[in-house]
């Protein structure tokens, strides 16, 4: 007979994306997983942008989080978050959004077999966002006011006890955070080594965290020799941490009227500010902020030299890399890995050129 092999190797060859990882994961062993094969995302070498002067970084790859399921980062997270729901026999998720949250909460509340109740900034989602959370069965509710008002509502209701049977899935719910630290594995899985720079779009804070949580435990188990360095990207009327950052401060600058054509990250009031700066100031990284101008340009520039779809609030780690260049802050010879959180689907407004700076 052949005999059975329990080993790791094969385990993990078995597995594929946020789940090949179960065993970094702080979940039970009976759990079942709702997934839709989330994760894996391409590692893309950006060549031309370099050739074309575009970056002064040989070495400068893509995550392109938009080819998860429901096209943003926000389905690695969402998979665990869903998975726990599951388990713990609740009617339905709940969640505040900019839009990428809701239509990933949608697609694996459906999975699931849950109600899903989504609160929505009104006229402040990207209309591919609204319309996946709509065809994923989502309950929308759209109020007036920013992403923060949204939050605020959600919290009031599952802290008041309204909505007992529904679980909250904002990003202060740490199972997402476990899901999302695996693009850290995935990144020095596949480069072989740790980058030197990893810079992600922040809004309400929750990805810079948990990517920071996956290159420490990297390093705490011995997977890793080093760490890199992270930095936080924000649009300049939303920036309450590169304000903060920038004026040297330890709390953040909330701003009551966050504006941007990057919608996925018009956050004034990040819930997980505290976790996001001691990821910043452990890794030695910084936080830094684009204008509109830039996050477009930055967009084109990866569509037309690389081939490569991103929505607004994605093309802001170019962006930043581009503008902290010349300030030698990121050298030529540094890894940098730039997260590209969403796919350009998402936002067919700034496709066809209607936002305008
Ligand atoms: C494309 O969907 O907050 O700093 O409600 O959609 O972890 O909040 C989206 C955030 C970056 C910021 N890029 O991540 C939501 C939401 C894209 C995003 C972010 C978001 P966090």
């Amino acid at each position: 007979m052949e005999e059975v092999d329990f080993s790791w190797e094969r385990a993990k060859a078995r597995r594929f994306g946020v789940w090949r990882y179960r065993e970094l994961l702080p979940l039970r062993d009976d759990l079942r997983p709702v997934t839709l094969s989330e994760g894996g995302t391409p590692l893309i070498k950006v060549s031309n942008l370099y050739e074309k002067r575009v970056v002064n970084t040989p070495n400068t790859y893509v995550k392109f989080e938009g080819a998860n399921p429901t096209g943003s980062f926000k389905d690695r997270g969402m998979t665990v978050g869903v998975t726990i729901a599951k388990s713990l026999s609740v009617d339905g998720v709940v969640v505040a959004s900019t839009g990428n949250t809701a239509a990933s909460a949608a697609a694996y509340a459906a999975r699931a077999g849950l109600r899903c109740l989504v609160v929505l900034p009104k006229g402040g989602v990207a209309i591919g966002k609204l319309a996946q959370a709509l065809l994923h069965g989502a309950e929308v509710r759209e109020v007036e006011g920013t992403f923060d008002t949204a939050l605020e509502l959600v919290l009031e209701s599952v802290m008041g006890g309204e909505m007992e049977r529904f679980y909250p899935l904002n990003s202060y719910n740490p199972w997402r955070l476990e899901g999302q630290k695996t693009l850290a594995f995935e990144v020095v899985e596949e480069l072989g080594e740790v980058p030197d720079f990893v810079l992600v779009p922040v809004g309400n804070a929750g990805n810079i965290s948990a990517i920071w949580k996956g290159f420490k435990e990297l390093y705490s188990f011995g997977y890793a020799d080093k760490l890199p360095r992270m930095v936080g990207v924000q649009a300049e009327a939303a920036a309450p941490l590169a304000k903060a950052w920038a004026l040297g401060l330890k709390k953040p600058v909330f701003v009551d009227d966050p504006r941007t054509i990057a919608s996925a990250i018009r956050i004034g009031r990040p819930v997980n500010w505290s976790k996001a700066m001691r990821a910043v100031e452990e890794s030695k990284g910084f936080f830094v902020s684009v204008d509109d101008g830039e996050i477009l340009d930055a967009m084109r520039l990866l569509a037309r030299e690389e081939g490569i779809g991103v929505e607004p609030a994605s093309s802001v780690s170019l962006a930043a890399l581009r503008r902290v260049a010349g300030e030698g802050r990121i050298g030529k010879g540094d890894l940098v890995v730039l997260v590209a959180t969403g796919h350009a689907l998402k936002d067919p407004d700034a496709m066809m050129g209607k936002l305008k700076v």
